[in-house]
């Protein structure tokens, strides 16, 4: 059976566990440790007492979003070594705990990235954006950066040897270094029944002249056929992937749907302002770019089994917090979601 959940950033998050338990179709959480150094083994203690906060609100623990790989791992340093042991020994306690789902990325230095984190719509709510051009702009080496998916805080110091020990990788190492990772890790999870499912890159292209590898079919090809496994799966966002507006994207929720290896579905709207340029807009096909009758046509036309969640919302009604992440406008975009696979599916007469 397919689940609707929803993303919480535990204890610090401004939406509570009872206010996402009164969202009527929500089954489950996804969620993380957030106390936890990069690199770090997740203790088995500490995934325990986190699927029992939520159990208490009768809710389950779906997903792990994410275990942040260590940039060591990215860069193929002899510490990748260690690290890789530790990720695994991570993989096996989700196991234990039971815990089905494990989301990952791995994209250097930056998680997902934009360039206006309130940008005003006509109607005073706000969305997130990304420029192209805003970014090519700013001069990492100079400012000082606030990016939303930037979980790690580094110095001016440590920004700028990053940057250095990166400018020796270009995407062909990357790839080298991201299968040497998964050749261990996968049959880890397969073992201890956790599926992987990667993050596709956000935006799908390079940014600030670090390499990207999770943005294309090709890439997606290339991922699958790297380990063959049921653990070595896909969280396939279509609000990132889309981000390119050469993807038909319920193409390829077909092609790797068909092949089970899609875990995990990130679901949102878009609209293309440039090429390289968008903005995030409320989930309704109406509003954006991505046909979502569509893509979720194809996800229950390859018997989608796994997890959806909706992505980032827009801020309404006066709501602050965490940027994409207020309870109102992912709360619509759930029920949005929800009316679409039940229509679609009853249209359909599929079971
Ligand atoms: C953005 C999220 C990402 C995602 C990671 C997965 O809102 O989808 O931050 O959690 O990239 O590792």
């Amino acid at each position: 059976m397919v689940k609707f959940c929803f993303r919480w950033f535990g204890n610090d998050d401004p939406v509570s566990l009872q206010n996402i338990r009164q969202i009527p179709v929500v089954d489950g959480i996804v969620s993380a440790l957030y106390d936890i150094e990069v690199g770090d083994i997740w203790p088995n203690n500490k995934l325990k007492s986190l699927k029992e906060v939520i159990e208490k609100h009768e809710l389950e623990l779906s997903v792990i979003e994410s275990i942040p790989v260590h940039e060591d791992i990215k860069l193929g340093k002899p510490s990748r070594e260690k690290y890789i042991d530790n990720y695994s020994q991570s993989i096996r306690n989700m196991g234990r705990v039971g815990i089905p789902i494990l989301c990952y990325n791995f994209m250097p230095v930056f998680d997902w990235t934009r360039t206006n984190l309130a940008m005003e719509n006509p109607d005073g709510s706000t969305s997130l954006g990304y420029d192209h051009n805003a970014l090519q702009n700013i001069d990492l080496r100079k400012e000082s950066l606030d990016l939303p998916g930037w979980a790690t805080a580094y110095s001016h110091d440590e920004l700028n040897n990053l940057l250095n020990e990166y400018s020796k990788v270009d995407e062909n190492t990357l790839w080298n270094n991201f299968e040497y990772f998964l050749q261990q890790v996968v049959p880890v999870a397969e073992e201890s029944k956790v599926k992987m499912a990667i993050h596709i890159d956000d935006p799908p292209w390079s940014i600030f002249g670090l390499p990207r590898i999770i943005k294309d079919e090709e890439a997606l090809d290339r991922l699958v056929n790297s380990v063959d496994s049921i653990s070595n799966g896909i969280s396939f966002c279509v609000g990132s992937l889309g981000a390119n507006r050469h993807i038909d994207l319920p193409r390829l929720i077909r092609k790797y749907g068909k092949k089970g290896r899609i875990h995990f579905a990130h679901l949102r709207n878009i609209k293309h302002t440039a090429e390289f340029s968008f903005h995030e807009t409320a989930h309704p096909s109406k509003f954006g770019d991505n046909d979502m009758y569509e893509i979720t046509k194809a996800l229950i036309e390859t018997n989608f089994k796994g997890v959806i969640r909706p992505d980032h919302g827009r801020m309404i009604w006066g709501e602050t917090g965490r940027p994409g992440y207020g309870l109102y406008d992912r709360a619509l975009g759930i029920m949005y979601l929800y009316g679409l696979w039940e229509g679609i599916k009853k249209g359909l007469k599929v079971s």
